[in-house]
């Protein structure tokens, strides 16, 4: 029989895991100032980790001598979960922000879903099941308590970032740091999984709209005489932010009729695409130039979807196709594909 303290303990981390996953994958998501609260609850469910770490610590010791098989995965899930939080505190406090060249976003990512599917064994190999009698009166009181400890660890870590010179104080809500605004040349490229920029032929690069009036098709040239700059910022889910002067054409004035489709969807000649709502037609821009130059391979050329208030994955580049469609802007993978 394991002790009743170890099993609530261990309830309690699962708890505080799901939500870290949660509010991580809504923080990524999180593209204007009213998506600010999932951040600040990621954080929170972070200190929540911590905190139950010396009480899984003794779990764990008790563990390890009764576990002989899977004992090694187990440790492995327990280093992987150090590792996320150290690269999610290296990050936000700005002290370590890379590894390697490689961004510690990247990294906080990486390692918490290679978490994932060992987590998922170790609940079936060690069945955590809560029980009835988990929700007594105690219990509660307990997670209570544990809870506003982990949101005071937060304000108090939050207000040491914010009041001495670390790094971190200068990251935006969404937790990225500023890279190369108003200089698109040194702006990272970022290309998602295995997407590859394409080489584009100017001269035969057509643009393709389709409406509720139809299909048509637009040049490089056409495009161009139509053009308005729009001051726009792009925030990568790997933890940079960029604003750029964006010359482009107004997606509104490519569109004559919307009619009942309820979503945009944005091809890219790579195969990669994403789907927007009808509602931010009027803030849509696809750009052909950047800082007053045209784009660079990197950053999309000859085409680029400027997404004001939308995280950089929806920022498609080499955009082929428009087409506005009946299907819900929901319907479509949580991150691209392509
Ligand atoms: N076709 C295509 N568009 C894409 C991507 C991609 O991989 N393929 N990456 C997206 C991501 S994740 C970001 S952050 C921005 C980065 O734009 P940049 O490379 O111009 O900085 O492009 C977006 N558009
Ligand atoms: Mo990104």
């Amino acid at each position: 029989m394991r002790h009743p303290g170890g099993r609530i303990s261990n309830l309690a981390l699962l708890l505080a895991l799901v939500l870290a996953f949660a509010t991580g994958a809504g923080a990524v998501a999180a593209g204007t100032p009213r998506g600010r609260w999932v951040v600040i609850a990621h954080g929170v469910a972070a200190m929540l980790v911590i905190l139950l770490i010396p009480w899984k610590t003794r779990i764990v010791r008790a563990g390890v001598r009764r576990h002989k098989i899977g004992r090694w995965a187990s440790l492995t899930l327990a280093a992987l979960a150090v590792v996320t939080l150290l690269f999610g505190l290296g990050y936000t406090t700005g002290l370590v922000r890379e590894v390697g060249g490689i961004r510690g976003m990247w990294l906080h990512v990486a390692a918490a879903l290679t978490l994932v599917p060992l987590l998922l064994w170790h609940l079936v190999a060690r069945r955590v099941l809560p029980r009835r009698t988990d929700l007594s009166r105690r219990t509660l009181m307990r997670t209570g308590t544990v809870a506003a400890a982990a949101a005071a660890l937060y304000a108090v870590t939050t207000a040491v970032v914010e009041l001495t010179p670390t790094p971190g104080r200068r990251r935006r809500f969404t937790g990225s740091y500023e890279v190369g605004s108003f200089q698109p040349r040194t702006m990272p490229n970022t290309i998602w999984l295995n997407d590859t920029s394409p080489p584009v032929n100017p001269a035969t690069w057509r643009l393709t709209v389709a409406d509720a009036d139809g299909t048509r098709t637009w040049s490089l040239p056409d495009l161009s005489r139509q053009t308005v700059t729009r001051r726009e910022l792009l925030d990568c889910t790997s933890g940079w932010y960029s604003e750029q002067d964006w010359t482009g054409v107004p997606v509104s004035t490519l569109i004559r009729r919307v009619g009942a489709a309820r979503s945009l969807l944005v091809h890219s000649v790579t195969g990669y695409w994403i789907r927007l709502p009808v509602a931010d037609l009027d803030t849509l821009l696809l750009a052909t130039e950047v800082g007053g130059t045209p784009l660079s391979r990197g950053h999309g050329y000859p085409l680029r979807l400027v997404a004001p208030g939308r995280r950089g994955f929806w920022w498609v580049k080499w955009v082929d196709r428009i087409e506005l469609q009946d299907t819900p802007w929901w319907w479509q993978p949580p991150f691209p594909m392509r």
